[in-house]
C-alpha cells in the first residue's frame, strides 16, 4: 500500500452573502483550506477545512511531518498531529467556537484525505470504510438566515433581503422549491426573541409538514429560553443552543420537553461527560471538521447512542469536498436520523467537478464511486486561491465587519 509523498495546502476564498447572526454578519468572502495529500503511487486524497491564519500555520506544521506515513495508518496520523501540536494553545474555529485542544480540528482534513485515498486504492466509497452505507441518500435541512439584500456597496444577490417573517417565509419557499428540503432551520439571535418566534410561527403556518428548528447561538438567558420553549412546544423538533454553557442548557432542559441541541457547549469529547451528567443536551450536532474527522465522529455517534442522546450535523460555510465528506459520514452513521445542516445552497462558487452532489427532495445521493466520490477542478482551485490572495481576509470576523457598517454593534450573546 502507498505512503504519503507530499501535501498541498491551498487557502481559498469564495463569495458569501451577507448572512446575519449573533456575532455580526458574514463577510463578502468565506475562507477554506483545500488539502491534497499525494502518495508515492500517484494517488491524491482530498480534505477541506477552515483557513484562518492560526489554523493554516498548524496545518502546515503537521503537513511537514506526514511524508512517509502509510495511508492506512490513521492512528499514526493522530499521534503525529498530537506530537506536532504538543503544548500548542487553544483554537478558534468557525468564528464562534473556542477549542481547548486543537488536535482534532487539525487532524480532520488529513484523516478525510487518507480515507479518500484508501477508498480509491480499494475501489470502494468512503462510506464502505466506515462500516457501509445504511442509507442511499442523506437528508439535509434548509438553513435560513436573516440577511441583507446585498453587501454594502455590492450588487443585490438572487436571494434578496430577509429581515422579517415574510422575508423568512419567502426565503424558505425558494429553498424548498429549489432543493426539496423537508426540514427547515432558522438562524436566530439577530432580532428580539419575540420577532424570531413570530418568524418560526410563520414558517409553521406556511410549511405545516416540515420539521422546524431555531438556533439563536446562545443569544438568550435561561429564563428567555424557557419562555421561548413554551411558546414553540409542538412547533419545533429541537431548540438549538438557546443559552450558553452546559449549566445554562441543563437549567432550560429541566423545564421543557423540547429536545435541546448543541454545537456550542458540547464541541469536544471532554464536554460529553459533564453534559451527560447534567442532562444538558438531548441532541449533539456533530461536525467532522472539529470532532477529529470521520472515524472520531463515528465514535461520537456511538457515545450519543450509548447515553440516549440524538445526533444531528452542524455546518459552517463550506464547499463540495466538505459536503462529500459529510454525506459519506452521514450515510454510514445509523443513528444520524435528523436532516443535517448545510450552508451549501448559499455558495455560488465551488471547486469540485459538477454533477455528483445534487440535492433531490432535500437529500444528496451518496456517491458510490471510490473514495469521497468527488474530483477537484484545478482551474477553479487556482481561481479561488487568487480570490483568497486578493480578498485580504485572513480570518473569519463577522463582528469587525458588522462594525464597519454599524459602529455600535455588540454581539448578542445571552443578551435577551
Ligand atoms: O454561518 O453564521 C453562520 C452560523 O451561525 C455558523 O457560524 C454556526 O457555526 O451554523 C452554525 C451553528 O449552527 O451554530
Ligand atoms: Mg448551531
Amino acid at each position: 500500500m502507498s505512503k504519503v509523498s507530499r501535501i498541498e495546502l491551498t487557502p481559498v476564498a469564495f463569495a458569501d452573502p451577507p448572512l446575519l447572526n449573533v456575532v455580526g454578519v458574514h463577510e463578502p468572502f468565506a475562507l477554506r483550506t483545500i488539502v491534497q495529500v499525494h502518495t508515492d503511487n500517484g494517488n491524491v486524497g482530498l480534505g477541506e477545512t477552515y483557513a484562518d491564519d492560526a489554523h493554516l500555520a498548524r496545518l502546515r506544521a503537521v503537513a511537514d511531518v506526514l511524508p512517509g506515513l502509510d495511508v492506512f495508518d490513521v492512528n499514526g496520523l493522530r499521534r503525529l498531529v498530537i506530537d506536532v501540536l504538543a503544548k500548542d494553545g487553544s483554537a478558534q474555529v468557525g468564528g464562534m467556537l473556542n477549542l481547548q485542544d486543537p488536535a482534532d480540528v487539525v487532524l480532520s482534513p488529513f484523516e478525510v484525505a487518507l480515507l479518500d485515498i484508501q477508498g480509491k486504492e480499494l475501489g470502494r466509497p468512503v462510506a464502505d470504510l466506515l462500516g457501509g452505507a445504511v442509507r442511499e441518500s442523506v437528508p439535509f435541512s434548509a438553513y435560513l438566515f436573516y440577511k441583507w439584500a446585498a453587501h454594502p456597496g455590492g450588487a443585490e444577490d438572487s436571494w434578496g433581503a430577509a429581515l422579517d417573517p415574510d422575508g423568512i417565509v419567502d426565503q424558505a419557499r425558494s429553498m424548498v422549491d429549489h432543493y426539496g428540503f423537508t426540514a427547515i432551520k432558522l438562524k436566530g439571535g439577530v432580532f428580539e426573541p419575540a420577532a424570531e418566534v413570530e418568524a418560526v410561527r410563520a414558517l409553521a403556518a406556511a410549511f405545516p409538514e416540515h420539521k422546524l428548528r431555531i438556533d439563536p447561538n446562545c443569544a438568550w438567558t435561561p429564563l428567555t429560553s424557557v419562555r421561548v420553549a413554551k411558546e414553540l412546544t409542538g412547533v419545533i423538533e429541537y431548540l438549538e443552543d438557546p443559552t450558553p454553557g452546559i449549566a445554562g442548557m441543563a437549567e432550560v432542559a429541566a423545564q421543557t420537553e423540547i429536545p435541546l441541541a448543541t454545537n456550542m457547549c458540547v464541541i469536544a469529547f471532554a464536554h460529553l461527560k459533564p453534559s451527560v451528567l447534567a442532562d444538558a443536551v438531548q441532541v449533539v450536532l456533530s461536525d467532522h471538521h472539529y470532532w477529529g474527522g470521520l472515524r472520531r465522529s463515528q465514535l461520537l455517534a456511538g457515545i450519543c447512542d450509548t447515553f440516549g442522546m440524538g445526533l444531528s450535523m452542524h455546518s459552517n460555510s463550506h464547499l463540495g469536498i466538505s459536503l462529500a465528506a459529510m454525506t459519506q459520514l452521514a450515510a454510514a452513521t445509523p443513528n444520524l436520523t435528523y436532516a443535517c445542516d448545510t450552508h451549501y445552497p448559499w455558495k455560488t462558487e465551488d471547486l469540485i467537478k459538477p454533477g455528483v452532489l445534487e440535492f433531490v427532495d432535500g437529500s444528496v445521493r451518496v456517491p458510490t464511486t471510490p473514495g469521497l466520490g468527488v474530483e477537484l477542478d484545478l482551474d477553479a482551485l487556482g481561481r479561488l486561491h487568487e480570490q483568497y490572495l486578493s480578498s485580504g481576509i485572513r480570518k473569519r470576523d463577522d463582528t469587525t465587519y458588522m462594525r464597519t457598517i454599524q459602529p455600535d454593534f455588540t454581539p448578542n450573546t445571552a443578551r435577551w
